[in-house]
């Protein structure tokens, strides 16, 4: 297996999880952009964000994942980004389709 998130959800490299269901997982990010900056993946592999669209149910399941966690980690009111890097170009480095959740502070422009 050399996906590096197909191996935190399989437990072979520590990461700090901070929500689960059946079929995702949600993480902090190695390199924090923000005071809350968590990954979630689902479980499975799949190279990028668009290719979810072949399962209504993961996305609408990584959706909801994505908003307990922003209310678990108090930014649900104040605001938060939800933010998936596509390709190269994006800055996408690990290709397995995550969503990042950041928040904690004002946020800038996306580009
Ligand atoms: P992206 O650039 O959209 O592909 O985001 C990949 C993110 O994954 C990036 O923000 C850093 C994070 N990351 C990379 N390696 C690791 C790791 O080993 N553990 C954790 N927790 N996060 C990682």
């Amino acid at each position: 297996m050399d996906c590096l998130f197909c191996r935190i959800v399989a437990g072979e490299i520590p990461a700090t999880v901070v929500h689960e269901t059946e079929t995702t997982l949600a993480f902090r990010d190695i390199a924090p952009q923000a005071p809350t900056h968590v990954v979630l993946v689902p479980k499975t592999h799949t190279p990028h964000a668009v290719a979810l669209a072949e399962d209504a149910q993961l996305l609408a399941d990584l959706f909801a994942a994505a908003g307990e966690v922003a209310k678990a980690e108090g930014v649900a009111e104040s605001g938060y980004r939800l933010l998936f890097n596509t390709g190269a170009d994006a800055g996408q480095t690990v290709f397995h389709a995550h969503l990042h959740v950041l928040g904690g502070k004002q946020l800038g422009p996306l580009a």
